[in-house]
């Protein structure tokens, strides 16, 4: 690599551990939605280490957090996301590194192999302890829903404005979730096969149920979000396929997912930026 990342964690440089639940937490706020670039962000943002690298200055965490935002073509979500992710982390007291994943190029949108290719490209880095799986329009909008991994994988977006701020369905397991390093090997990561919308977030689920964890949520208040709006892209339709695969979804676990990840993806570049690494890959989604 040519360039410099910082990976020493908090714990290599601070032994004052963190509360668990910091004292001045807001609670639900509005989020803030108003026009900024990035070299403003950058500007406001002097917490921020090379890689989009964050961590307290006066306490140590219990773990270290990566962020993985799978990504084409929002670059004015990713900038509202930003504005607001930064902020509540730093509140929160997280040791956090955001990753952008961005797939190159035109072929259909394949947000599952993102997150594998985003965790096998993190783990390069350093080994977090806990990979949050982050859409790039869900704005968190109260600071009690602390991003952190327990001891069962967690889905944070459970109340969001585009559906009353009520839970979408009782399997939903999209938005954000959040698992400990080991669960995400343990359940072979996402599937590869979810080539366009639909249903990667229902397989996850599926894989993690299989493996006998359980889904965990904070309450509606907590869990809060606001989806900034959007059309469907171009360039991820409807999976016609996804209700098919989903039914063999525990089945193929095992052989297909992170473990498979490596044959789909090249990556084109990787830049250590202010406010996130950004890896940019080209998928091959031939199955
Ligand atoms: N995305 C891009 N560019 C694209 C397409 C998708 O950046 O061209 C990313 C982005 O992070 C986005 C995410 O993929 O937030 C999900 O795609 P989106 O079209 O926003 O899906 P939604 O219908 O808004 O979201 C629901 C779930 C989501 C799940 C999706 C399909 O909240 O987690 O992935 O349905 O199952």
């Amino acid at each position: 690599k040519t360039t410099k990342y910082s990976n020493k964690t908090s714990s290599e440089t601070d032994k004052n551990v963190c509360p668990e639940k910091p004292k001045d937490l807001l609670g639900l706020r509005l989020g803030n939605y108003s026009h900024v670039t990035k070299a403003e962000l950058i500007e406001e943002f002097t917490q921020m280490e090379p890689g989009g690298h964050l961590r307290p200055q006066n306490c140590t965490p219990g773990q270290t957090v990566a962020i993985l935002i799978p990504y084409r073509n929002r670059n004015s979500h990713l900038l509202v996301l930003l504005h607001n992710l930064i902020p509540f982390l730093t509140r929160q007291n997280v040791d956090v590194t955001l990753f952008v994943i961005e797939q190159a190029g035109n072929s259909t949108f394949n947000r599952g192999a993102l997150f594998n290719v985003g965790f096998l490209e993190a783990e390069k880095f350093h080994r977090f302890d806990c990979y949050i799986l982050h859409d790039v329009d869900m704005i968190p909008i109260n600071d009690h829903n602390l991003y952190r991994c327990s001891e069962n994988p967690r889905h944070f977006a459970v109340a969001v404005n585009k559906h009353n701020y009520k839970l979408l369905y009782s399997n939903y397991f999209g938005g954000v979730v959040g698992l400990l390093r080991s669960q995400y090997l343990q359940v072979n990561g996402n599937s590869n096969l979810y080539i366009g919308w639909g249903a990667e977030d229902d397989d996850l689920l599926v894989r993690v149920r299989a493996k006998n964890l359980t889904m965990v949520r904070y309450d509606v208040m907590t869990a809060r979000y606001d989806m900034i709006k959007h059309k469907r892209d171009k360039g991820n339709a409807e999976n016609p396929l996804r209700f098919a695969l989903l039914k063999s979804a525990a089945r193929r676990q095992d052989v297909e997912g992170l473990n498979t990840v490596s044959k789909h993806y090249q990556v084109l570049d990787i830049k250590l930026e202010t406010l996130h690494t950004w890896i940019t890959v080209s998928l091959n989604n031939s199955g």
